[in-house]
């Protein structure tokens, strides 16, 4: 009799270890552990997400006839742990063999590579093949390249997938159509709502355990609307292609004040968890291009997030783990100041981005890189303590995508494995694609003083401050010649601004 074990992110009908059951016999374990819901001290909103949509999917396959066990987080028996709760099961029934399909973390990976020791039993770790390339295809493609570009990897998962691709090659001509996409946020804009399900029986009882066992994690709980079972994700794709696939090129990097959602797909919890595959995203977005439903640039940008960065982010994930984890290039050390916390800060935009994670467990990409990583990079913060942050604050963190996304996009922590040359950007960048300046304390036109846009003089400070790490990229050349034309009283100032500054975040003063 074999024993599967199946993560809370592995909520696939067409998970690989199911594969090669029996499903009468074999015993298909799924269990809520202190674990994995405290390593980080995730969301509420996360762990009342994954455990509603565990159990929803545990009761499907149950009602298919599988012999499933499923430990919820309150059962007095529960050990708190994935290896205590299968070790219970083995003790309990003639287990001969342990299965499951490969987890997403490294640090899980690891953990599992000792079991067969600690079991005394064959573990068996199946590929995920719900991603569409795996590790080794990555490193493959990686070997021998002097720099790893997503737009390359992408082309050649375009050609391996045949998606947007006609005899001549890339439909339309070009692969990526991003000069195209980018608008600020116009006037008037009238933002569909996303999509939205009233929390049934079981979603109700997990809310009340969260309430109960995590009153201390960050975030709001309430009120609760996640899909959490496939068919309403199904539901919540359904909806984007619909409403909001048509504008999503034109404002991917748009922000307007109380607008949380824009025209993202908000899929990224369903992908992880595996409610969705990338594979049927893709292609439904696809058929809406060729239905007339919308437009190439929006399609094409928004299968190359999935096709492209999202594998890519992966494999440079696998392909560099465990050192990426340490990688620290500009050696940031300043804590992670408490408004990421609170949102209690002055700075609008900041304020707006953290009030807005903590509300929903999600913001859109542009807030994740341009503002709370933008400020995370000037302003010299710990990677170690940004990563922790992003991992625990977003419903579709895992460590697989968020690191690749923290350490290597936003705070150029890798050197610049991921990104050619660091996301970097002053008051301005935030003000053309925002209408957050207008309602903040600080003037973004102003450039120094206490009244200036602390982006505006933390910019240039950064730029000074890692001038022996960044002045030979050559994609920072213009960067460094408008500083070395700056008179030094102009000099002084930003740095007089930014010790100004620091000295208030370091002292827990509102800034
Ligand atoms: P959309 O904007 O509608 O995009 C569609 C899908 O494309 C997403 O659901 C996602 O699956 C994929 N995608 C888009 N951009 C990326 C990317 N850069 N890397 C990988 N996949 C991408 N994404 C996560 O899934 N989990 C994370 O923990 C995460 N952390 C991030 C941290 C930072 C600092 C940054 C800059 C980005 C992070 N991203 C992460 C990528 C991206 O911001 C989210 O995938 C996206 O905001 C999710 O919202 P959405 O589903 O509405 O995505
Ligand atoms: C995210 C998460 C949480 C909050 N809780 C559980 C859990 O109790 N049991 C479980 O099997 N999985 C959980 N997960 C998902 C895991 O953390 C995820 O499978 C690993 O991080 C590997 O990606
Ligand atoms: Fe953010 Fe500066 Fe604009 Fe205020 S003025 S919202 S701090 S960019």
């Amino acid at each position: 009799m074999k024993l599967c074990l199946i993560l809370g992110d592995q909520l696939s009908p067409t998970l690989s270890s199911l594969t090669g059951l029996d499903p009468q016999n074999d015993i298909l374990l799924m269990c809520e552990v202190r674990s994995e819901a405290t390593y980080v001290k995730h969301h509420k909103k996360k762990i009342a997400f994954v455990f509603s949509a565990m159990r929803h999917f545990a009761k499907k396959l149950s009602g298919e006839g599988y012999n499933i066990r499923y430990i919820k987080y309150d059962d007095p028996n529960n050990t708190g742990s994935l290896i205590g709760e299968v070790a219970r099961i083995i003790s309990q029934n003639a287990i001969t063999a342990v299965v499951l399909t490969a987890p997403g973390e490294h640090r899980l990976k690891t953990e599992i590579e000792g079991w067969p020791a600690t079991l005394n039993l064959p573990v068996t770790i199946k590929e995920d093949d719900r991603f569409l390339s795996t590790p080794a295809e990555f490193a493959t493609w990686a070997e021998g390249r002097r720099q790893l570009r997503m737009e390359y990897f992408y082309r050649e998962m375009r050609r391996k997938y045949s998606v947007l691709m006609d005899q001549n090659g890339p439909i339309g001509g070009q692969w990526n159509y991003d000069a195209e996409n980018r608008k600020p946020p116009g006037s008037g804009l009238d933002v569909p709502d996303t999509f939205r399900v009233q929390p049934d029986e079981i979603t109700q009882e997990v809310l009340a355990l969260v309430e109960t066992h995590f009153p201390d994690h960050f975030g709001d709980l309430l009120p609760f609307h996640f899909a959490v079972t496939r068919d309403q994700a199904v539901a919540a794709l359904d909806q984007f292609i619909a409403k909001r696939l048509n504008l999503f090129g034109d404002y991917q990097d748009a922000m307007i004040q109380n607008e949380p959602w824009m025209y993202h797909s908000h899929i990224g919890f369903y992908l992880n968890c595996g409610l969705l595959t990338p594979l049927e995203c893709i292609e439904r977005a696809e058929a809406a291009y060729h239905q007339g439903m919308a437009p190439l640039n929006a399609v094409e940008g928004f299968i190359r997030q999935i096709l492209g960065w999202r594998e890519y982010v992966r494999g440079i994930y696998w392909l560099k783990m465990p050192d990426y984890k340490s990688a620290n290039f500009l050696e940031a050390k300043r804590p992670l100041p408490d408004f990421y916390w609170t949102a209690d800060t002055q700075m609008n935009c900041m304020r707006q981005c953290i009030t807005e994670t903590k509300q929903n467990a999600y913001a859109h990409h542009i807030q994740r890189l341009m503002v709370l990583g933008n400020f995370a990079l000037i302003a010299g913060l710990d990677p170690d303590e940004v990563n922790n942050w992003y991992l625990l604050v977003y419903a579709d963190a895992y460590e697989w995508v968020e690191l690749p996304n923290v350490t290597g996009m936003v705070l150029f922590a890798d050197g610049g494995q991921l990104a050619s040359k660091p996301y970097v950007a002053s008051g301005a960048y935030i003000n053309k694609m925002s209408n957050y300046c207008r309602a903040c304390k600080y003037k973004v036109s102003v450039k120094n003083g206490p009244n200036a846009c602390p982006f505006n003089y933390l910019y240039w400070d950064f730029i000074g401050r890692n001038d022996g790490k960044l002045r030979g990229n050559p994609r920072m050349g213009f960067m460094y010649k408008s500083l070395d034309r700056m008179s030094a009283e102009k000099r002084q100032e930003i740095q007089d601004d930014s010790h100004r500054f620091f000295t208030a975040i370091d002292a827990n003063e509102k800034v």
